[in-house]
């Protein structure tokens, strides 16, 4: 069946693509690496014990295992993802836990409820449905928290909009110690795994029921996911943990979002990490020993970018307020477009920061375009527009400064 779905994706090609070996490259090995279509296609990898944290103020080469070996092929990269994987659930977001034994749920032409059921606990939430017109099954954008996010040109471009309040799933203003929400009703209260983790969770069983439900409204294989500010921290940890998921698209994010770590204390202005870490748990309880020191994590941003690779990747940024660290950002960006450069996948990255309205989670008309470009390649597969980086000088960094790793060429 495999090989039958790539002779398919290979015969979909246009002519020009097939002529060109950049368009292969692009078309073929981005299509068919995409969507995986599973949570997480890395689970039967073997990650050896990240063990004891070495300092490096520079950012962590995304290419080089755990092991200090780097990958060379293309299908390494599988297996390396899965290491950065761990490494983020270890140290920022705590565990996410893998699909629970039972999850159960509804998908009307307004709502969707979701039912999930592990080691006897069980908890359940909902979600709001809006269809654009026509006839479906639709793709859909699952908008956590429900602002911030263009849904009228998601819906006019033809896209339904899934609303998700991810307060549901993992409550604000709980200490540490007594979490609550769906999540935390099936891990327990005292579980180390912070809020974003929780709401990717959330998401991640949105589309379990999407995918369990056949189809008829909704249609799994074309599901996305924004959300602005903390909601653009949640976005960024779905994309990044669910690899079903075939378009991220965080917004202002800020720190605990896509910019780095290493980055912000450096980044007059920016949140810093132990704000972020206590304004809400937001992180995972384990980043609390690195609020002070981000040279000692063995991670940082810029590889859950490259986590998303070579899905689609839409970051939208705001540099006119300080605390958003969009510079940080701007980092984070550039190095993990290394690794969607590695994988033959540069096309499918775009940052976006130069804005000029500067208010925090407005609807923007410079990022309309870009967003509908986004939507047609990834959700309604009807366009191949490129990915572009627009960093407002503003706010621009340079990776150069932050790395001493050089890029690989990948075989196969
Ligand atoms: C950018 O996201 C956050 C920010 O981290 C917080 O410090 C601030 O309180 O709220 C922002 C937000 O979520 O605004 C809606």
């Amino acid at each position: 069946a495999w090989a039958v779905a790539v002779f398919l994706a290979v015969a979909s090609l246009t002519a020009t693509a097939l002529d060109t070996p950049a368009g292969v490259a692009d078309g073929l090995r981005a299509d068919a690496y995409v969507r995986p279509g599973v949570e997480d296609d890395g689970a039967d990898c073997a990650v050896p014990d990240p063990g004891a944290v070495t300092a490096n103020s520079k950012l962590p080469d995304p290419f080089t295992r755990l092991d200090g070996t780097r990958i060379s092929a293309t299908s390494d990269w599988r297996c390396r993802r899965a290491e950065i994987k761990k490494l983020g659930e270890r140290f920022v977001y705590g565990e996410k836990h893998g699909k629970p034994a039972g999850v159960t749920g509804t998908v009307s032409r307004t709502g969707i409820t979701v039912n999930v059921t592990d080691q006897g606990r069980s908890s359940s939430f909902s979600a709001k449905v809006e269809l654009p017109s026509g006839s479906g099954p639709f793709p859909a954008v699952v908008v956590l928290g429900g602002f911030g996010a263009d849904t009228a040109t998601i819906k006019a471009s033809g896209v339904a909009v899934i609303t998700y309040d991810p307060l549901a799933v993992g409550r604000e203003g709980t200490p540490r110690n007594n979490k609550q929400g769906a999540f935390y009703s099936l891990y327990g209260s005292s579980s180390s795994t912070g809020l974003l983790m929780a709401w990717a969770w959330g998401a991640s069983r949105i589309i379990d029921v999407v995918e369990q439900s056949g189809g008829g409204i909704l249609r799994a294989d074309a599901i996305g996911v924004t959300g602005c500010s903390r909601y653009g921290k949640g976005a960024f940890a779905a994309g990044a943990f669910d690899q079903r998921i075939a378009l991220t698209m965080p917004i202002e994010s800020g720190t605990a979002g896509v910019p780095l770590y290493r980055g912000v204390p450096g980044e007059g202005g920016a949140q810093p990490l132990s704000s972020a870490y206590s304004e809400q748990p937001w992180f995972g309880d384990a980043f609390g020993s690195f609020t002070g020191n981000p040279a000692n994590l063995p991670v940082d941003t810029h590889e859950i970018v490259a986590m998303v690779a070579p899905r689609g990747l839409f970051i939208m940024e705001n540099p006119h307020i300080d605390w958003l660290g969009a510079r940080s950002g701007s980092v984070a960006a550039l190095g993990g477009a290394e690794v969607y450069k590695a994988l033959g996948a540069e096309h499918n990255i775009t940052y976006w920061s130069d804005i000029q309205d500067g208010t925090h989670c407005a609807v923007r008309s410079e990022w309309k375009t870009p967003l509908q470009q986004n939507l047609k390649k990834f959700l309604l597969k009807t366009g191949n527009d490129p990915g572009v980086f627009r960093i407002s000088g503003k706010k621009a960094g340079d990776l150069s400064a932050w790395r001493d790793w050089q890029t690989p060429v990948l075989t196969g």
